[in-house]
């Protein structure tokens, strides 16, 4: 279960985000606020609170805050973006962060490593990492010594055509998983039940489970319908500004929820009990 998100308003200069897809055209400011808007609404129902950050106009991408950071139930890490014009985006998400985790949990990928949240997915205390354009062997090295002295696995999973790993694949729980392209027939997801996405709707696969209910792009009929076959309860939200500089739902928030531990007199005396924050 999530207890929390965290998004970053869209700036002003969102229409220069970066895009693998100029033939959409360039974001409408006004419509992406709208968007978003809609999407901080879709996550609030599903039970979580939302911290919503600041537009920051110096970075067009800087509404995508799944590729700053990776939280999880015991500790977190700041990444280290591997595209040059979002490696400043990190230093903003900082305060966020410190606002659920204490310094002394929270990690940081270094260069030479890189790594973009968008290449990690969460699948219980396993975490898939994507090795892309965006993350190298290295910032996998070390999210994986960070995170493994807190009892998580993590498994690199080398990618071939998609900008991040949950461009085209994204576990919505209960061991399913929505799957397209290139991810199909991975080994690595061999062992999961996975949700084909037909190629026209590729976009679609990146979804996000929020508490039982599951977040679908608008537009996209063949998931949505596959989703809910499956037994989820589906939410629609219009990311259309969004795509446009190959942005998708999952990369507009983050998603936690944090374990802590208890230090009060009365723990100390009966053993350690984590508590949900
Ligand atoms: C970028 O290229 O970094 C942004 N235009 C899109 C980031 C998408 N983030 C994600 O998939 N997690």
């Amino acid at each position: 279960m999530f207890r929390h998100t965290i998004v970053r308003t869209p700036c002003s200069k969102v229409c220069d985000g970066i895009t693998s897809a100029p033939e959409l055209g360039k974001p409408v400011y006004e419509l992406a606020l709208e968007q978003h808007a809609k999407y901080i609404e879709a996550l609030k129902s599903t039970g979580v609170d939302v911290m919503v950050l600041p537009a920051l106009d110096e970075y067009p991408d800087s509404c995508f805050v799944e590729d700053v950071a990776v939280l999880a139930e015991r500790c977190a890490i700041i990444t280290n973006p591997g595209a040059g014009t979002r490696t400043g985006e990190t230093e903003f998400i900082i305060p966020a962060i410190k606002e659920f985790y204490s310094d002394e949990c929270i990690g940081y990928i270094k260069a030479p490593g890189t790594l973009e949240g968008g290449d990690v997915m969460k699948v219980g205390d396993t975490f898939y990492v994507g090795v892309s354009a965006r993350t190298n062997e290295e910032g996998i090295r070390q999210f994986a010594e960070f995170f493994g002295s807190y009892g998580y696995e993590v498994k690199a999973v080398p990618l071939e055509k998609v900008l991040h790993l949950k461009t085209g694949v994204n576990y919505i729980e209960n061991n399913k998983m929505l799957v397209s392209g290139e991810f199909i027939d991975k080994p690595e997801f061999a062992d999961y039940e996975k949700i084909i996405v037909p190629e026209e709707e590729a976009y679609g696969a990146n979804c996000i489970w929020m508490n039982g209910t599951v977040i679908v792009p608008l537009g996209y009929d063949a998931v949505k319908a596959a989703v809910e076959k499956a037994g989820y309860p589906v939410i629609t939200v219009d990311t259309s500004e969004f795509r446009k500089i190959d942005g998708g739902l999952s990369c507009l928030s983050l998603r936690f929820q944090r374990l802590q531990k208890l230090q009060s007199k009365r723990d100390r005396l009966s053993g350690l009990f984590l508590c949900v924050f």
